[in-house]
């Protein structure tokens, strides 16, 4: 797999540089890029941009990945995580992961990042208010993590949870949500390649607005189930309980497979709006699974997807 490890991330402007020259060097000559280039092996920036995972669709401007969020422990305006999230502090940070492990504890998380392989992924987010941002992730697989937790044979689920402290977070002053925020993952989802947390994007540290320090990603579903600031993970047998859909469960179920087909209550999921692609920018039609489908539909072969909504 293409790794980049931390230390390896690059100041932007650098990387902004490589990427150029990439490109450059692919549309010169192709197969030049991998024969040999003036770069040592550990600047594995390379690698990490020719991930089979990446798409190579045009990335939404950084300025709109960090300044049109949800992220409600901050309030529900579109800008308010870029006003307000900066106040957040986000180290020291660890981790709990418990229930159904064998090495159940406090995961401290600049020994996460240790122990990570960090790779870039240019993910499509798709949003369930029919929006949609691509964004280059840093980040490493879930699947990694959870074995060094090394989850039982039982385990079924995993529980996700974002950190409360509303003396940083004013969002959760109000009842606007059931605090913590929660969500949740079926194993198999959680252990899919395609999941990754991530700590970075567009080659630096995560804003905390996206997350920071460490948010799920899950490109397949809407991007109310990547969550935020996660400060727990629960191994467990049962289905858990996730933010939005004990909220309203008739138009938020626990899979949130995005599907064009399946249409939220109150509006179509068919198409959707790309942000900070300009005034004239067309709205794109919906891919199922938001184009994923060759990595994931076989996790939900049998099951009724308009039905485990
Ligand atoms: N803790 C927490 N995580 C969250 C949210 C939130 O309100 N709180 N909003 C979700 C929603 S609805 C979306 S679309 C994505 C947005 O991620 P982004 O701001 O990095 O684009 O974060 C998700 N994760
Ligand atoms: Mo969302």
């Amino acid at each position: 797999m293409p790794s980049l490890r931390y230390s390896d991330i690059t100041p932007k402007a650098d990387y902004l540089n490589r990427r150029r020259f990439i490109a450059a060097a692919a549309a010169a000559g192709g197969g030049a890029v991998a024969a040999g280039l003036p770069f040592s092996p550990a600047t594995a920036a390379i690698d990490a941009i020719k991930s089979p995972y990446s798409t190579s669709e045009e990335l939404t401007p950084l300025d709109a990945i960090t300044t049109y969020n949800n992220y409600y422990e901050f309030g529900t305006d579109k800008r308010d995580p870029s006003r307000y999230a900066g106040r957040l502090t986000t180290r020291p940070w660890s981790v709990v992961i418990d229930g159904l492990v064998n090495n159940p504890g406090t995961y401290d998380f600049e020994d996460i990042l240790a122990g990570a392989t960090l790779e870039e992924r240019i993910y499509r987010l798709r949003c369930v208010e029919a929006w949609s941002m691509v964004v280059p992730w840093i980040g490493f697989e879930l699947a990694s993590l959870l074995a060094r937790a090394d989850p039982m044979p039982d385990a079924r689920y995993v529980a996700f949870e974002t950190l409360v402290r509303p003396e940083e977070m004013p969002g959760q002053s109000s009842r606007l949500l059931e605090w913590p925020y929660r969500e949740g993952l079926r194993l198999d989802e959680a252990m899919h390649p395609l999941t990754i947390l991530a700590t970075g994007l567009y080659g630096e540290e995560l804003p905390n607005q996206n997350g920071a320090p460490l948010r799920l990603v899950v490109p397949w579903k809407y991007g109310f189930k990547s969550i935020k600031a996660i400060v727990r993970m629960t191994l467990t047998v049962a289905e858990p309980p996730t933010t939005w859909n004990m909220q309203a469960p008739r138009e938020y179920g626990f899979y949130s497979n995005v599907n064009p087909e399946v249409s939220h209550p109150r509006w179509s999921q068919a198409t959707e709006r790309p942000v900070g692609a300009g005034f004239f920018a067309r709205r794109k039609p919906t891919l199922m699974f938001n184009g994923y489908g060759e990595e994931v539909a076989s996790l939900y072969v049998g099951m009724d997807l308009s039905r485990n909504y």
